[in-house]
């Protein structure tokens, strides 16, 4: 996903150039002029909405989603709310409560201009499990990713400074073993029950999980060392309870570990795309080639690319 929410994110789209999707006007606000095309998914319990629009003549992808409720305002908005009775019966009454503007958020993340691939990333698409062997991987993914995986340039520019350098919580500069860690930008850091944050690593050379030989233990122990000590220092999360992975596929083909609090099934995490880092690091221990030759099973979207090129190769 390429997206950007509220300030910090336009911030960060402002570094890329010949951006309609940006003029003056739509830099502080790109969702009101946005002509919805149809509405790429919904949840009424994960209270959000994908849309698919224009701005401007570009495509774009708008994530609209309820924020949580968080226990540190609760006195403010039980205090300061408008309150309307829906109903009421017996010891039973539902009310409507109006929250002050500033406790009542919806989390906007725009994706534009969105690509072809943007657009079907969030559009809802039954799935399928592949299993990848090695030879798999460097005969039918590797040449697939090679064209078609989304731009990292989101990436370079964290690593660079040139966007969301005022979100970075902590940078190891090294050239081999070092990462930058930052909130990833599916959390808006009002609470904790949902904490997310992505350790990007400094080297451009590690596509994905595949990639990883004993060669890179040390950078992945500093990462779980550095990464976890740092989110407990700033933010009071112990590591047990945290969720430290890798997903294989990732949709960007940088190497980068998922941290996310242990009680949020984030997105992702579950066992068919999320690898957890202490695993990962004891399989290296074991077998250096571990993934460069195992089996990899992982789930493809009905229209994914990819899931046509194993079909080609008859390995479906
Ligand atoms: P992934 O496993 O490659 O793909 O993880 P996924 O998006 O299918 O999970 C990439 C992670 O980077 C995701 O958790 C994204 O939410 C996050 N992410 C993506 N973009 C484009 C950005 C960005 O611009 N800034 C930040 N901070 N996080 C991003």
């Amino acid at each position: 996903m390429a997206d950007c929410e509220n300030g910090t994110e336009a911030k960060r789209l402002k570094t890329q150039s010949d951006n309609e999707c940006e003029s003056e006007h739509s830099a502080d606000n790109p969702v009101s002029d946005l002509e919805i095309t149809r509405v790429l998914r919904e949840s009424a319990r994960e209270k959000n909405i994908f849309i698919h629009g224009k701005v401007k003549h570009q495509d774009a992808v708008v994530i609209l989603e309820k924020t949580p409720i968080g226990q540190d305002t609760l006195k403010e908005l039980l205090k300061s709310s408008e309150l309307k009775l829906e109903m009421k019966n017996d010891v039973y009454s539902t009310y409507q409560l109006h929250a002050p503007a500033h406790l009542n958020q919806i989390k906007t993340t725009v994706v534009c201009p969105a690509t072809e691939k943007h657009v079907k990333k969030y559009l809802h698409q039954e799935s399928f499990l592949v299993e990848e062997s090695g030879e798999d991987y460097r005969n039918i993914t590797l040449p697939y990713i090679s064209n078609q995986s989304f731009s990292v340039q989101w990436v370079y520019n964290i690593l660079e400074k040139k966007a969301e350098a005022d979100r970075i919580i902590y940078e190891d500069p090294d050239p081999d073993t070092g990462f930058v860690l930052l909130p990833d930008f599916k959390w808006d850091q009002k609470q904790l029950e949902n904490l997310y944050l992505i350790a990007i690593v400094h080297r451009r050379d590690i596509k994905s999980l595949r990639d990883l030989t004993s060669e890179h233990l040390s950078l992945l122990r500093n990462i779980r060392s550095k990464g976890e000590d740092t989110i407990q220092k700033r933010y009071g999360v112990p590591v047990s309870k945290l969720r430290v992975y890798l997903h294989y596929q990732p949709s960007y083909y940088h190497l980068h570990i998922h941290f996310t609090s242990l009680d949020y099934e984030a997105p992702g995490c579950g066992v068919e795309r999320a690898h957890l880092l202490s695993d990962v690091i004891q399989n290296l221990q074991a077998d250096s080639g571990y993934y460069h030759d195992r089996i990899m099973t992982f789930p493809l979207r009905a229209d994914d690319g990819l899931l046509l090129k194993f079909k080609e190769a008859g390995k479906l």
